[in-house]
């Protein structure tokens, strides 16, 4: 007797047949354990399903295709229904959604928030960017460091009156939450030999009355380049490129004498108003200049402590706050909207 010829067409609809029959099922579970013999029933090694698959070989390789992708559609479509199902009843199980509650898959979904670069980063990395293209390297300082490289090792030894400026949070150990980013100047003299061309990003503290202009935490950007017959004119020229770089417009610089115990002589850099182009506004009170860093050429002292002959080598020395070239940058009023935790003010970048 010869075998019977398999009938495609009927497969098929015994394979439609086992989704029409299985899917209401599912949709009623109530259980795990009702969800589980269910599984074993359309899934199982012993299920119509798998009856037959195993009769795939009997059929010619056009027809197996056909009916081996359907069957695989509807096992795809019933493992899904039984995953839900199991995650769905263990949700409940552990209490985490009443057994009340139906999840329907036609909701909207809520829009993910997606997270951003604080603007001070961004800033620090434009930052980075430019003076490493102008060939400095890039040190992170410490955020906690002794006296010695806060204070002595720039020229402010013990007792130093000058020390009161830096209003310093002390650790009960001595250690000092840094005051500014030349706590890193030492290091950096002792480790590269000249030509030095290094800037410091990183952050600040002070132990002082916050205001519009003043945070208690905040960044420093700390600039050193020591090598032979180094002039102020060479710190002027390497700001001014920075800024023009950094705002995106041409600025004019100028130095004013100040006095910082670890450079002579010392000064304040301004450059002109970023908000009017030096015409005069509020901001830089009609002026048409904004005082935006300490700067100076390093002390003999310090470039000594720091393993530099200072008859052979000169060098200069900065220190801008971040904060504030990001606040004349986007025009921001003050500086504790950047620490505030205001998603508002900080989705605006
Ligand atoms: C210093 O900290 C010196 N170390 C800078 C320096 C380095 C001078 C090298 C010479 C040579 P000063 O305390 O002025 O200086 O701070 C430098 C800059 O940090 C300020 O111009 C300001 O932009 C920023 N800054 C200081 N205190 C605060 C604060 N509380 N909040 C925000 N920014 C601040």
């Amino acid at each position: 007797m010869s075998a019977s010829k398999p009938d495609l067409q009927k497969t098929l609809d015994d394979v439609k047949n086992l989704i029409d029959t299985a899917k209401p099922l599912l949709e009623k579970v109530t259980t795990l354990e009702e969800n589980e013999t269910l599984r074993v029933q359309f899934l199982g090694r012993k299920s119509k399903l798998t009856d037959i698959l195993r009769t795939l070989k009997e059929f010619s390789d056009e027809d197996r295709v056909i009916i081996g992708s359907e069957a695989n559609k509807i096992k795809t479509q019933l493992s899904e229904m039984v995953e839900n199902n199991s995650v769905r009843l263990l949700k409940i199980k552990h209490n985490r959604i009443s057994d009340k509650e139906k999840i329907d898959v036609t909701l909207p979904v809520y829009e993910p928030q997606i997270g951003h670069i604080h603007p001070v980063t961004q800033m620090q990395w434009k930052t980075e960017d430019i003076f490493q293209k102008m060939g400095f390297d890039i040190v992170y300082p410490y955020e906690i460091d002794d006296d010695y490289h806060n204070f002595t090792a720039v020229n402010l030894p013990e007792g130093h009156p000058a020390r009161d400026n830096w209003d310093t949070f002390w650790t009960e150990d001595g250690q000092i939450a840094i005051t500014h980013t030349s706590s890193m100047q030492n290091r950096i003299l002792k480790e590269f030999k000249p030509p030095i061309r290094v800037i410091v990003p990183g952050r600040c503290f002070r132990h002082e009355a916050t205001d519009a202009r003043h945070e208690h935490t905040f960044t420093q950007v700390e600039g050193v380049y020591v090598d032979k017959n180094v002039t102020l004119n060479n710190m002027l020229a390497t700001l001014k490129t920075f800024f023009s770089e950094f705002y995106e417009k041409e600025v004019e610089v100028k130095f004013t004498p100040d006095f910082f115990p670890f450079v002579e002589p010392g000064g304040m850099m301004s450059l002109t108003c970023i908000l009017c182009d030096g015409k005069g506004c509020n901001v830089c009170k009609n002026t048409g200049w904004l005082e935006i860093l300490g700067c100076g050429m390093i002390h003999p002292n310090v470039l000594k402590m720091g393993g530099i002959d200072s008859d052979v080598y000169s060098g200069f020395a900065w220190g801008f706050g971040l904060e504030r070239l990001v606040m004349l940058k986007y025009n921001i009023e003050d500086i504790r909207h950047f620490y505030s935790g205001k998603f508002d003010f900080l989705k605006q970048f």
